[in-house]
């Protein structure tokens, strides 16, 4: 059952003279899984459709933020509303003050926040954040974690597990690689010996508490309470990226989950209702250095937008009701659950992780707790399994690398057909 993609490919070639690599964002390219992406024309609920007219289960949700679906039926007549009353001001409103109140109810450990454009830009100030406020320049990531392209993210280990880091793309100044040191996720150890080390120069620990980039990996027993206990033995800022995990777990993010209290989180995706919205927030000590209360600089023209704060209240709203989230569980539960059995019938080794409403198949022969472990991963047969999963009309991410996201629009129905669609799919790819 070839699908048409005329007009995708058309639409391809061109998208390629205009811009590099043809999108907007690398990912989006399909060399992950190889082909030709898809071009989408519109979406509504779980469903998304192409230009060809071919209709997908949507299992991408823009990479977290439709935690809603598609075109939301409150999100889209607010924003529209809000439109008309014009769509930015750069002067404060208040509805930029109740999108951060509904944070700070929300998230534990949220004292005081600031709203921007993006997750990048919201890792980039914390961290800024961090340093100015331990006077420590060095900042410790874990591989496999990805907060978003600031200059010094954009690293790799070094030679030694603690040494400090490389640039991982070219025009990131190997000084600015120098200030970070990255380390092995999920390793306790490794972060110990790291804070003993170095701990005097270290000013920030940014983790994503559930890792969503390297597939879902969930943090093994321990490695969280520990992050915050050597973090406060040394005085380190502990950051916890819920740029994913943030009201996508469960209305508080993933430290209501775990019960830890970071020093400062940083949001995006979900709070912004599938608008540009990006956020960090935290202690009120700490956030109270930022300009113009304190000497730390950060600006930004369309931060707080009318538009993006209104979708991202309207969707936090939404996520506020009672059984929303175990709404949400049943339904990833019903599909990762279906993924297991299906892959065990077509006898395809394969590791399966799920918190909420992310989940990842891996076909891996083992488990995954870290980036090496995902590295061994067989991306050939899952680029099989999506292109195979695509002609069955289930749009899943073009990468091994990513979540699969469960939305309050997928339905049985969707699930069932989705399950269906994989055990035929790994048949094909044995
Ligand atoms: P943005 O700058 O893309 O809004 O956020 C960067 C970011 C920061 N922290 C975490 C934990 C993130 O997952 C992200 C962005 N996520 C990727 C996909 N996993 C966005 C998709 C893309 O890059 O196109």
């Amino acid at each position: 059952m070839a699908r048409k993609m005329t007009k995708s490919r058309r639409l391809w070639k061109q998208a390629q003279r205009y811009m590099p690599g043809g999108v907007n964002s690398p990912v989006r390219a399909f060399k992950g899984v190889s082909g030709t992406p898809i071009f989408v024309e519109r979406g509504k609920g779980c469903k998304i459709w192409d230009v060809d007219g071919n209709e997908y289960i949507d299992y991408v949700c823009s990479w977290g933020p439709l935690i809603l679906g598609h075109a939301h039926r409150e999100i889209v007549s607010r924003v529209k509303k809000a439109a008309e009353k014009g769509t930015s001001f750069g002067i404060p409103t208040e509805r930029e003050s109740e999108l951060a109140r509904a944070i700070i109810r929300a998230v534990p450990s949220v004292e005081m926040v600031r709203l921007v454009n993006s997750g990048t830009e919201a890792v980039m100030s914390a961290i800024r954040l961090a340093r100015a406020f331990t006077n420590r320049s060095i900042v410790v990531k874990f591989e496999g974690c990805y907060h978003g392209h600031a200059d010094g993210l954009l690293v790799k280990a070094g030679s030694g597990a603690t040494t400090l880091g490389v640039p991982t793309s070219p025009g990131v100044p190997p000084e600015y690689a120098a200030c970070t040191m990255t380390l092995p996720y999920n390793n306790i150890d490794a972060a110990a010996a790291a804070c003993s080390d170095h701990g005097s120069r270290i000013a920030c620990i940014i983790a994503e508490p559930i890792a969503g980039n390297m597939g879902v990996v969930p943090p093994v027993n321990g490695f969280l309470e520990s992050l915050r206990e050597i973090t406060e033995k040394h005085g380190i800022v502990l950051i916890f990226d819920e740029i994913i995990t943030g009201f996508r777990v469960a209305y508080g993010g993933a430290q209501s989950l775990f019960k830890i209290r970071p020093d400062l989180t940083t949001l995006g995706k979900i709070i912004g209702g599938g608008l540009p919205v990006g956020a960090y927030g935290g202690k009120a000590e700490i956030m109270e250095k930022m300009a113009p209360a304190g000497p730390v600089y950060q600006a930004g023209t369309l931060s707080g937008n009318p538009l993006a704060v209104e979708a991202g209240l309207a969707a936090l709203e939404v996520l506020s009701r009672p059984g929303v989230y175990k709404k949400l569980d049943k339904m990833a539960s019903l599909l990762g659950e279906g993924l297991i059995r299906a892959a065990r019938m077509a006898g395809i080794p394969s590791y399966h992780t799920r918190i909420g409403s992310m989940l990842c198949m891996f076909f891996s022969e083992g488990p995954v707790n870290n980036y090496d472990d995902a590295l061994k991963c067989n991306t050939q047969r899952y680029g099989k399994f999506f292109h195979e999963m695509l002609r069955r009309g289930v749009y899943l991410a073009p990468s091994q690398f990513e979540a699969a996201f469960v939305s309050l629009a997928h339905t049985e129905k969707d699930i069932e057909k989705t399950v269906r669609a994989a055990e035929q799919s790994l048949l094909e790819i044995v």
